[in-house]
């Protein structure tokens, strides 16, 4: 039993080790420098991840190792979702009206009339203090109202035309010309779903015309950013990614897509150059799911653990087997 112990923590030591050594891992996929502050009650701003291009007051409803399930005030609790503790979209109250972002009231408030100050008050609650946020701060070459080529990612087999809605840090939220803001959504300068005016024509692919341009398979760019008044985004501001180092067969901790307060045993199942097919063990390979590298959302082997957070076990595994996934068969964690 010693033998085979030492071999599968040895086992699951090299796995965590090759997964850091081969990954760059974005800020929120590896464990936090610091234990969160974040406890139940405290309330901060935040975007709604059903409309991204909208920033709520939220409150925290529930902490479990640096993750939080948060509210959106006035609403139903079906709208709750988790974060970790460090993401960039979460903000300190008051952080829209000192960055010019629109922060849309608890139900039951106008834009006008609604003030922190009094809101706090009035609920008998307590803002969580700016030291709580650890997201680190970071800029890019990118401004509201520039335009751009990006992948529609609800449709992504289309290049569509796109403006940079709003820029917080290095995220720019893109915009698709005159659809709803439905398929909006935030990423960073090396985002390989961005590229520069021109790109389609130089790939030699179609790119999708604004909703309701008069003659969208003649669109021009120069005509289109001259009637608009709107500049190009620099090719510059661009800054591509390289491919992530996930292997197929790699382990690693993910979120449940079903029930996103469980995070799961999984397996790389199939990769990409910015993407992968996660698995969860012990489920049908009908739950597997695609999805971006940098996803908040994927951790790596001994994260649960490291972060005080429960690890759900392969379904059936005992618990000598849940050891060599990197599980603690005395605290089930
Ligand atoms: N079949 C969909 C396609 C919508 C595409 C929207 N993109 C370009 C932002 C529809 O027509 O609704």
């Amino acid at each position: 039993l010693s033998l085979s112990l030492s071999l599968s923590l040895s086992l699951s030591l090299s796995l965590s080790l090759s997964l850091s050594l081969s990954l760059s891992l974005s800020q929120s996929q590896s464990v936090p420098r610091m234990k969160s502050g974040f406890k139940v009650g405290l309330k901060l701003e935040g975007i709604d991840p059903s409309h991204p291009s909208m920033f709520c007051v939220l409150t925290v409803a529930e902490v479990i190792g640096c993750r939080l399930r948060l509210h959106i005030d006035g609403y139903a609790e079906c709208y709750d979702f988790w974060v970790n503790a460090d993401s960039a979209e979460i903000r300190p109250a008051g952080w829209c009206r000192e960055h010019h972002h629109k922060l849309h009231p608890p139900k039951g408030y106008s834009e006008t009339d609604f003030d922190w100050t009094s809101y706090l008050q009035s609920t008998g609650s307590q803002a969580a203090p700016p030291s709580m946020f650890t997201c680190r701060p970071a800029t890019c070459a990118f401004t509201v109202g520039m335009k751009l080529e990006a992948v529609d990612r609800k449709n992504p087999g289309l290049v569509c035309v796109a403006t940079v809605a709003d820029v917080m840090d290095d995220q720019i939220l893109v915009h698709f010309d005159n659809w709803e803001d439905t398929y909006d959504y935030w990423c960073d300068s090396s985002s390989p779903y961005i590229h520069p005016v021109g790109w389609c024509e130089e790939q030699g692919r179609p790119l999708t015309a604004p909703q309701g341009h008069p003659n969208p398979e003649g669109f021009v760019w120069e005509e289109y950013l001259r009637e608009t008044g709107c500049g190009a985004a620099p090719p510059s501001a661009f800054t591509l990614r390289a491919p992530h180092g996930f292997q197929v067969n790699h382990r690693l901790e993910a979120v449940d897509r079903r029930n996103p307060m469980l995070i799961r045993v999984a397996t790389v199942a199939d990769i990409e150059d910015h993407r992968l097919k996660v698995h969860y063990d012990g489920w049908s390979t009908a739950f597997d799911f695609w999805c971006d590298a940098d996803l908040c959302d994927l951790h790596p082997v001994g994260w649960c653990q490291r972060t005080g957070h429960p690890l759900e076990p392969p379904p059936g595994s005992s618990p000598l087997s849940s050891l060599s996934q990197g599980v603690c068969p005395t605290t089930g964690c």
